[in-house]
């Protein structure tokens, strides 16, 4: 029997054959994610977390700070052993230490499956239970979540559906993508992607006689298709690069004055910017050629212009600035809210960009209000747990890191998304307890004190959807739980059970009396605007439903132009802040500017990572895949190097190569290749982090996150800035280690 199913990366169906889980793409989606093919290893894989596991330590002693997290063996234990302990771990923080000493951020992107999306169920549970310490903001765009609400408006509002495929496809002529839109990251979109248009629209634009100009260090951030200008400025000096053409835009009369005046605020202050920071000055900073900046910035001032800026750029040390330094390059063009014009934001990073919204809401699993305020920018997690009690600086306020005694993470991998990755170690070793809800042993798994088995989608029935994509998705469960792996909601209603709430944590529905009361409010939306509205049975019975598109009208951006004012403190375009001016910030100022890194690359580490998003997975998830396995050589993820910087070091195309810096250390193969700027590697992240030895961090495997740099963006944002670090490689001397990531730890 074939059964509907979806993930992040795009719907399917699935059935056995021969033994084997069979994954077929959804026959309506026209460039489907090779990442479907991850899918079938998911189910019964030897990686998969059986039974519940307990490190030795923390069973046998008791909680406590310690040192031993991720190096010691697990005890197996009974379900109803282990959660009466936990339960009886979560009322002594909560009584000792009160409600902010759990912090429950728990970052990740979880599963497809609107019921039993972990975060949901986690900030539930935790709320329901007293509340706790919860996380603000994304990995992914930190410094844009923070800076646009200032800049240019609601965050949602002015970055998804504003501008579309469909426009770009019918009415731009030159693209000018900051970062790429790279088509292995649009097969991502959270919730589900059903249909992967990006390919298509593009091809359509360049066959109409659009021109695409890429900025990025890897030629394969726009695909082959397009033909596009390929410029490759040092990484992190877009921000430079983007003033340099506002200049000559300037200088040559090439702005416009009547959009500038009429519909943003901050002109003069970021004109009084500009001077002498001319497309020379830019030259010097970014290494592209002045004539050839000069050349650029008359083009984009002929024809129908779009600025797009990715979400990489901003995922680095001062990321608020080629954002805020974009937006202000595409209102001096003045096309903001035509279509297919002006600035887009993360358009081409993931899947859920650049579509029209859907005209009626999805079904979704409401989330409850935290009862305690007390929050930190996502990112600082480390930062919380080493300086309890100490101040810091964020959009603006001064907060103060709260003294965390439990951390409890369901969804998420911070071994595999937070930076360096040896003090994430150092900061967990001071907790009391760990908990870690997953699949699979992960490196952070294999950190935690207390890891509960969870099911993944496979194993339970759920809803798939998003806000943009059109197809709704009954996603079905091909295979009986793995082991003794039960649902996540399972286990927060088991333990709501022992504190005393689990009335009201499940409200006395079982899961499919959630998912037919999650339907019910879309299908009552279809029915009262007049669109077909199947019942639930319905529903489940065909598999799937269609929702039909909302209006691709350009959104908020649009009816700027029409004199609606934006959410921004003048209800214009920011071209300069007096809010954010007021802030006070060395390292974020109140119009966009080029602000140095701190840690450039020297003599001893002369080299930029990129560590960007892999191609063959989602993040670390799947790993052990088959589209991610083949990826590898010889098990280990690949970086790719410039023939010359190759040369220089005696590395050879698919040798084993150790990338180092003041940080850590890890090991990767090279791909020597000049689709990467030279002065520049590229190792993506998600490979599973697999120290050496219990005293040797290095990690054979290949994550990045070993040697990223664990520093805010600026004090206004706070941001993620994992996607750039200096480092050096060399060849590997000897005979490299057998990479055995994918597997339990010592079960006793
Ligand atoms: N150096 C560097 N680091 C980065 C980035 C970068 O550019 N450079 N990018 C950052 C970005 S943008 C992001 S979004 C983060 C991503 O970081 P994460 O979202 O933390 O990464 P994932 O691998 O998706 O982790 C999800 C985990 O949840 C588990 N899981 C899946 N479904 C379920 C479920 O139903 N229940 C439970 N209990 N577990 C489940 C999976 O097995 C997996 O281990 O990484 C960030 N890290
Ligand atoms: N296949 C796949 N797709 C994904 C994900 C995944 O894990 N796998 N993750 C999803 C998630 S959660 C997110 S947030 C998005 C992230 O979307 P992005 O952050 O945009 O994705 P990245 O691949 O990290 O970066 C895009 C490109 O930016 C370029 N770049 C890096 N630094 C610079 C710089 O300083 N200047 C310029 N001009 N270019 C630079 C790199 O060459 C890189 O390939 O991706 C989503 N899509
Ligand atoms: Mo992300």
């Amino acid at each position: 029997m074939t059964l509907s199913h979806s993930a992040h990366w795009g719907a399917f169906s699935a059935d056995w054959a021969d033994g084997e889980l069979r994954v077929t793409p959804h026959p309506r989606d026209p460039d489907p994610s090779p990442v479907l093919h991850n899918v079938p290893a998911a189910v019964r894989n030897a990686v998969r977390v059986a039974r519940p596991a307990v490190r030795r330590g923390w069973w046998e002693k008791g909680p406590g700070p310690t040192d031993r997290r991720g190096r010691e063996d697990f005890v197996e234990v009974g379900w109803a052993e282990v959660l009466d302990r936990l339960a009886a771990e979560l009322r002594r923080v909560h009584t000792d230490h009160g409600p902010t000493a759990v912090y429950g951020g728990s970052y990740g992107w979880a599963s497809a499956g609107r019921f039993h999306h972990a975060q949901s169920q986690i900030h539930r549970f935790l709320g329901m239970a007293g509340g706790y310490t919860q996380s603000v903001n994304t990995y992914s765009g930190g410094a844009a979540e923070v800076l646009i609400p200032h800049v240019l408006g609601q965050f949602d509002a002015v970055t998804r559906s504003v501008v579309t495929w469909d426009q770009i496809a019918a009415h731009t002529d030159t693209v000018l993508a900051f970062g790429g839109m790279a088509l292995k990251n649009s097969q991502i979109g959270p919730g589900g992607v059903s249909r992967h248009v990006e390919r298509a629209a593009m091809v359509a634009a360049r066959g109409r006689g659009a021109e695409f100009v890429l900025v990025s260090p890897l030629r394969p951030d726009l695909p082959p298709e397009v033909g596009a200008r390929w410029l490759a400025p040092e990484p992190g000096t877009d921000a430079a690069l983007m003033i340099g053409l506002a200049h000559t835009l300037m200088v040559e009369d090439l702005h416009d004055e009547a959009f500038l005046r009429e519909h943003c605020a901050g002109w003069e202050t970021y004109a009084a910017y500009l001077q002498g920071r001319d497309a020379v000055w830019a030259a010097e900073i970014c290494g592209i050629p002045a004539e050839e900046i000069r050349a650029l910035a008359r083009r984009l001032a002929r024809g129908r212009t779009l600025v797009t800026v990715s979400q990489s750029l901003q995922r680095a040390e001062h990321g608020e600035q080629p954002v805020w330094a974009g937006l202000a390059l595409a209102a001096m063009l003045g096309q903001i809210g035509l279509p297919g014009g002006g600035f887009c934001y993360g358009l081409g990073s993931l899947g859920h960009y650049g579509r029209p919204r859907n005209a009626v809401p999805v079904p979704t699993f409401a989330r409850r209000p935290n009862p305690v305020r007390s929050y930190i920018p996502v990112a600082r997690v480390a930062d919380m747990l080493l300086h309890p009690g100490e101040p810091f600086s964020y959009d603006g306020s001064r907060l103060t890191y709260p003294d965390v005694r439990l951390v409890y993470w369901c969804g998420g991998n911070p071994f595999h998304h937070h930076q360096d990755l040896a003090r994430l170690q150092r900061a967990l070793g001071r907790v009391d307890t760990f908990v870690v809800h997953e699949s699979v042993w992960t490196a952070t798994a294999r950190h935690a004190d207390v890891v509960l088995p969870a099911t993944t989608t496979l194993e339970r029935e759920d809803i798939g959807a998003g806000g943009t994509d059109p197809l709704v998705v009954a996603m079905k469960p091909v295979a009986e739980p793995f082991a003794e792996a039960r649902d996540d909601h399972a286990i927060f209603a088991a333990l709501a059970a022992r504190l005393g709430f689990e009335e009201r944590f499940t409200e006395g529905r079982t899961p499919r009396e959630w998912l037919v009361r999650m339907w019910e409010r879309t299908e009552k939306a279809l029915a009262d605007r007049g669109f077909p509205a199947p019942s639930f049975e319905e529903f489940w019975a065909a598999g799937e439903h269609e929702l039909p598109p909302g209006p691709d009208d350009g959104g908020v951006l649009a009816a700027l132009r029409t004199g609606a004012p934006l959410h921004t403190e003048s209800g214009k375009v920011q071209l300069a802040s007096e809010v954010i001016a007021s802030f006070g910030y060395a390292d974020c100022p109140g119009h966009p500017a080029w602000l140095p890194p701190s840690e450039p690359p020297s003599a001893e580490f002369p080299l930029w990572l990129v560590s960007n998003q892999p191609a063959t997975r989602l993040h670390s998830q799947l790993d052990f895949g088959a589209t991610s396995a083949a990826g590898k050589i010889d098990g280990r993820e690949v970086m790719r190097i410039h023939p010359q910087d190759a040369e220089a070091r005696g590395i050879a195309d698919g040798a084993v190569v150790r990338l180092h810096n003041d940080r850590g250390a890890c090991l990767a193969a090279a791909r020597v290749t000049d689709e990467v700027r030279a002065g520049v590697v590229q190792l993506p992240t998600g490979a599973w982090y697999t120290p050496a030895t219990e005293t040797d961090p290095t990690c054979v495997h290949g994550n990045p996150n070993v040697l990223t740099r664990d520093v805010g963006s600026s004090r206004l944002a706070q941001g993620c800035t994992g996607q750039l670090t200096r480092v050096q490689v060399e060849a590997y001397r000897g005979s490299p280690p057998v990479v055995v990531a994918h597997r339990p730890p010592p079960l006793g």
